[in-house]
């Protein structure tokens, strides 16, 4: 088995995804050329902006507004959902938790809650694995009965566990957080275990979402917050003061943030290749992973947004691998230990625990 092989092979649970980060390019390309024959792109503008590699974080939001116009329709958002759960799991991540900003679009008839459906419809058109979703959502076949959809028969031995987060955007009012909030709670028997904010750290102000992050915490969902993706002290410190159950990113922390995020022992979501190719932070020599790898923090390694940076999940344990000299081994007790991190009940963590242990013995 080659190095790359192995790093396929090994189980592994996937706690920082954006929806519509993680589009294959050749999905966006196909859906820009439909928008460009139909007059409302140019698509000999819009294909070298989908295809660049590396970007700044701040024109990773611009190809976000782009990919949302390509997107925002509920066939598309069914379709995106269903091929991000089968590429994940084509490279073996038995656990994902996908986060997506439930969007209004008039001209489409979309509001939140009818995205959301878009969504679950995607999870229930997966085919190549049986997507292990919510207990009781499928009554007709109590054998089976926290299968959300049906996968062919070859495929349905191998499964994948899928829970949802909705993403509050920065850009968002009061209101339209806590309706966000309204939507995941009316909508915890079908997957959704918790609360992401996010969108470009530079817009938006933390006192505008505490509110309905507040009423979130207080309903019981589990909330994870994007902070220190910019140098921005005061509100790292008001983050950490809520006491997220996970933070994604870490990057701009002072000696001060560092000491109350240890304190605190708050499970960081890490994301090597975004970091670099944002310039978020310059090498991986200096990435914080290796620091807080060495004083036990809680942490996992995730991809982000694999489509627009390009990467896998695979690649991710692979590059840490090889950055910061961890082997094999340690390379598994770092995918399993992410399963305390999950925000699925003790029963499914329990599940993985024995995906685990059986994988375990045969990848040696
Ligand atoms: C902050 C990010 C992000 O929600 O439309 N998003 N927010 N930092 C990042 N690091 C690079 N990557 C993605 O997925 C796209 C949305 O996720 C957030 C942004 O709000 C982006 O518009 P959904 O599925």
């Amino acid at each position: 088995m080659t190095e790359a092989d192995w790093f396929v092979a090994l189980p592994k649970v996937e706690l920082h995804a954006h929806l519509n980060g993680s589009i294959r390019d050749s999905t966006l390309l196909e859906l820009a050329r439909d928008l460009g024959e139909k007059g409302i792109i140019v698509f000999s503008d819009v294909e070298p902006v989908i295809l660049k590699d590396d970007r700044s974080l701040l024109e990773v939001f611009k190809l976000f507004d782009l990919i949302h116009i390509l997107t925002t329709d509920h066939k598309t958002v069914t379709r995106i959902t269903k091929e991000v759960v089968e590429d994940f799991a084509a490279e073996n991540v038995v656990y994902l938790e996908i986060r997506t900003t439930p969007k209004t679009n008039n001209s489409k008839g979309m509001s939140k809650q009818s995205y959301m459906e878009a969504v679950l419809e995607g999870l229930k058109s997966v085919s190549t694995v049986a997507v292990v979703f919510s207990h009781g959502v499928n009554e007709k076949n109590p054998f089976n009965s926290d299968v959300i959809n049906n996968p062919s028969s070859e495929t349905q031995e191998k499964k994948i566990f899928v829970r949802l987060l909705l993403s509050i955007d920065r850009r968002e009012t009061t209101e339209a957080a806590m309706e966000t909030v309204k939507l995941a709670l009316d909508m915890r028997h079908l997957g959704v275990v918790g609360i992401d904010l996010s969108g470009n750290p530079v817009i938006g102000k933390w006192d505008t979402f505490l509110p309905a992050l507040e009423f979130a915490k207080t309903q019981g969902l589990s909330i994870t917050l994007h902070c220190g993706e910019v140098p921005n002290p005061e509100e790292i410190h008001a983050m950490l003061d809520f006491q997220p159950r996970r933070i994604g990113h870490a990057c701009c922390f002072g000696d001060g943030e560092w000491k109350k995020l240890k304190s605190l022992n708050i499970p960081v979501e890490i994301c090597l290749t975004s970091n670099i190719k944002t310039n978020t932070i310059s090498s991986l020599d200096i990435h914080h992973f290796a620091d807080l790898y060495k004083w036990k923090h809680p942490l996992v390694i995730c991809t982000d947004d694999f489509g627009v940076f390009s990467t896998t999940l695979s690649d991710e344990y692979n590059m840490a691998s090889s950055a910061f000299g961890l082997t094999k081994r340690d390379m598994f007790e770092l995918s399993r230990n992410a399963i305390d991190f999950i925000f699925a009940d003790d029963g499914v963590k329990r599940e993985l625990q024995e995906i685990f242990a059986s994988t375990e013995r045969k990848l040696g």
